[in-house]
């Protein structure tokens, strides 16, 4: 071995990790002599990161310097049709060309299609591969606006609940994460804490040293739900039900908290009205718990203080989840658990970061475009039906034109979409010109015209809030990008120019756009709420800068709505919502089962509720074609997750290759007969389509059915019926694409 650099060679770059992930980790990159990231590691000095990452993170060297990296552009060989491609060998569909040729080309095309069919036949999809600011949302938007390019409406995880909370309160803020040490009742309520939000478990920890109580309520016995102190396996696309039954009983034992009702509330009359309808026995009925459970739950979390619900996004992956959403944010408001540090709720902090986003994504460029206006906007969670529609179709197509050109970055919809099987078939419509920026290859890339490189974080400037946390952090660029991979502000940028769009704004920097974001005033500090403490001067010096209201926890702590008016119709917290009965919709929440659930009318065909969950080791679909990641996730990899006695009176053991299926599709799984659903439930994890045995993954499965509320992907509405595979050998579905 050559002698090791001196340690004076090597330097510590302050980045963040821009997965979609609540915790927004401060990551410290160790980068050698030679310009090469050596090390992760996790910001020692970050409150909430406690120099800690999760196990795909710690990783992240594997994904940096993976070996199939995309290091330069790419243009579909004449003649080689659309369609999954055999893993590793890609590049053979592919010939490789300039960055020149590939954005002159991409241009050309997107002026052509413009020209004849009008802009918004061109749809960009893209979601959180990056949550920088910069990365997410920026350059991108600017060029499609410009463009008059079809708006995305970007639905498929957090808009049914944002929706919801915001009906309630306003505006996303939460209890702080570092407070939860204090609660002393804790309700993950559809939260996978280690699998998702790792970085609050070591509050949940401290808190449950002082003597709180954990509770979960999730159908699927998660890590965090076998820890709990108690764990409600509740049916799934219930819990408004349970939700409604709690302030029931809450009410009807005068456990709510009059004084924060009068002072905060609006419509608590017309609630409690409702609420005397959902006795414990009726929503014992439709949770599979029992009335003295409900009770016991009800009266547990209104009377210990300080009480904390984790309100995750699970809630709202259902068909009726906005409203369950909405009940669950009423009760921390009915028992004023919000008055007391450590207690109220969390579901996502990103309210508190108000970018400035006009500046960032100039929507008033729409006015230069063709259009003269914004574009139709298109929602992502029905993708199968957009590519799919004819012209002027008036459901998802508003009427427009169809869809004649697809660009996709930061997401891979060819597994994450629903309706895999719809995707698919409209990825492969003749004519269809599709554009793919991505690090890897991936089960979308199978469908691209041109492929480009795109940059891990530790190749990009970015700067990045989060909705797990109060810190603004500025992620720097750690290493040189390799081969001829650009960040995504980069491309767009560049497509501008040569599209003619002479405007200014394309030619902005990154060091430019974040200022902008931070709307940074003569004083060098941002004019941006709760950010005026925010300078790019304390970002470089700390890497993570509070939000202002979160400078001196201790002396100051944040107590979120405890001071109104809040950003409501009525300035008040709303029980009952005017505006949803100005829109014809019922202004309280009440239950209504999913139609697609085990009282739904395909019960009797496909009698099993399915989730089709996240995987614990990557990151919806990244990282799931890495060894290492594969291997953490053996254990359930490829796996439908069943009850005894499900399997049982199908003739399944567990080992067994099983088929799963219902009127959308049909996949291979190998049977994992274990305690972590109940009857009635399966479950089976996302993971690349083209890595499963028959080339589909669970969205084979699920509908471009929307949310009640926010036009939200209803993931976790589906129900299939098993079999045991005819072909069964043990071990086809479990043991595949691997050595
Ligand atoms: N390791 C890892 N971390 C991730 C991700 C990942 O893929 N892997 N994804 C990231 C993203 S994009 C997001 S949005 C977050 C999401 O993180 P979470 O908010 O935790 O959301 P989910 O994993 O969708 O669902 C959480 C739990 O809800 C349960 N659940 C399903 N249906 C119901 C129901 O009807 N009622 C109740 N009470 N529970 C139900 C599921 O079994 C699951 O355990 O995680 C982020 N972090
Ligand atoms: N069945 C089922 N389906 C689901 C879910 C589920 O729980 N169950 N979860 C849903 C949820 S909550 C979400 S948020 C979505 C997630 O959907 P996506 O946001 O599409 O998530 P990923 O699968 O992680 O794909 C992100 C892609 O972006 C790429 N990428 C990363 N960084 C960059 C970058 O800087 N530039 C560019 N151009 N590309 C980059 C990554 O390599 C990766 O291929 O999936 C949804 N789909
Ligand atoms: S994925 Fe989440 S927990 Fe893991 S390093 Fe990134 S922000 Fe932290
Ligand atoms: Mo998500």
């Amino acid at each position: 071995m050559a002698a090791a650099a001196s340690s004076s060679a090597f330097r510590i770059v302050h980045a963040v990790c821009s997965h979609d992930c609540p915790d927004s980790c401060g990551v410290r990159v160790t980068v050698d002599g030679e310009g090469r990231a050596v090390k992760v590691q996790g910001d020692p000095t970050h409150p909430v990161t406690q120099g800690f990452l999760c196990g795909k993170v710690a990783k992240y060297l594997d994904r940096v310097y993976a070996p199939e990296r995309i290091l330069y552009p790419l243009k579909r060989k004449d003649g080689v049709a659309k369609g999954p491609l055999p893993r590793g060998r890609e590049h053979e569909a592919f010939e490789r060309v300039s960055w020149d040729e590939a954005l002159d080309a991409i241009a050309a095309r997107l002026k052509a299609t413009a020209e004849e069919f009008g802009p918004e036949s061109i749809l960009p999809y893209s979601y959180a591969g990056t949550i920088g600011v910069l990365g997410y949302g920026s350059m991108d938007r600017r060029f499609f606006h410009r463009l008059g390019g079809s708006q995305l409406d970007r639905t498929i995880c957090a808009e049914a609940g944002g929706v919801a909370w915001n009906l309630v309160y306003g505006k996303k803020f939460g209890t702080p994460t570092e407070d939860v040490r204090l609660a002393k009742l804790i309700v993950a309520w559809g939260a996978n804490i280690h699998g998702n939000n790792i970085h609050l478990w070591p509050m949940i920890e401290q808190a449950r040293r002082n003597g709180a109580r954990l509770i979960v309520i999730d159908p699927y016995t998660t890590r965090t739900a076998a820890l709990a102190d108690w764990h409600i396996s509740i049916r799934p696309g219930t819990d408004g039900a349970l939700a409604l039954g709690m302030m029931h009983v809450i009410l009807r034992e005068g456990l709510e908290d009059r004084a924060y009702i009068d002072q905060h509330t609006h419509g608590f009359d017309e609630l409690a009205e409702r609420v005397s309808a959902y006795t414990p026995e009726r929503v014992a009925a439709w949770t599979g718990m029992t009335a003295a459970e409900v009770e016991q739950l009800a009266r547990a979390y209104a009377t210990t203080r300080p009480a904390m619900l984790r309100l995750n996004y699970g809630v709202q992956r259902g068909e009726n989840g906005g409203t369950a959403v909405r009940a669950i944010a009423m009760l921390p408001a009915l028992t004023g658990a919000w008055k007391v540090r450590g207690g109220g709720a969390q579901l996502s902090t990103s309210g508190a970061f108000a970018w400035d986003k006009k500046a960032v994504e100039r929507p008033d460029l729409a006015l230069a475009s063709p259009l003269g206006r914004l574009a139709r906007t298109v929602n992502m969670s029905q993708l199968g039906l957009a590519l799919n529609a004819e012209e002027a179709d008036t459901g998802v197509l508003s009427g427009g034109p169809a869809v004649r050109a697809l660009f996709v970055y930061n997401s891979n919809p060819g597994a994450v979409a629903p309706n895999h099987n719809d995707v698919v078939k409209g990825l492969q419509k003749p004519g269809l010109f599709t554009v793919v920026h991505d690090l890897f290859f991936t089960d979308t890339t199978d469908y691209a015209d041109y492929v480009l490189p795109a940059t891990t974080f530790l190749e990009h400037t970015d700067i990045q809030g989060a909705y797990g946390h109060y810190f603004v952090q500025l992620s720097q660029q750690a290493i040189e990008p390799p081969g001829a991979a650009r960040p995504n502000v980069w491309l767009f940028g560049q497509l501008a120019r040569r599209m003619g769009f002479t405007e200014a704004c394309f030619r902005d920097t990154p060091e430019e756009m974040i200022a902008q974001s931070l709307a940074l005033g003569p004083d060098g500090f941002s004019s941006n709420p709760n950010m005026e403490n925010v300078s790019m001067e304390a970002l470089k010096r700390e890497g993570h800068v509070p939000l202002a209201f979160h400078r001196e926890p201790e002396t100051r702590p944040f107590l979120p709505y405890t001071e109104g008016p809040f950003a409501t119709p009525s300035g008040k917290i709303e029980f009952a919502s005017e505006a949803l009965a100005a829109r014809g919709a019922d202004p309280l929440p009440g239950f209504v089962p999913p139609a697609e659930s085990r009282w739904g009318k395909d019960a009797a065909r496909f009698p099993l509720e399915f989730l089709s969950r996240k995987a614990d080791n990557y990151m919806n679909t990244t990282f799931a074609h890495l060894e290492g990641h594969r291997r953490m996730e053996a254990r359930t990899r490829q796996k439908l997750e069943m009850h005894p006695a499900d399997a049982g009176v199908r003739g399944i053991a567990d080992g067994d290759a099983v088929r799963v299926w219902n009127g959308r599709g049909a996949l291979q799984l190998t049977a994992l007969v274990n305690g972590s659903v109940p009857a009635g439930v399966v479950a089976a994890r996302l993971d690349w389509a083209k890595l499963h045995p028959g080339g589909a993954n669970v969205n084979a499965l699920t509908s471009e059915r929307l949310t009640d509320l926010g036009g939200g992907a209803t993931f976790y509405s589906t129900l299939v019926e098993v079999e045991k595979a005819k072909d069964n050998d043990g071990t086809r579905a479990g043991k595949t694409e691997e050595s």
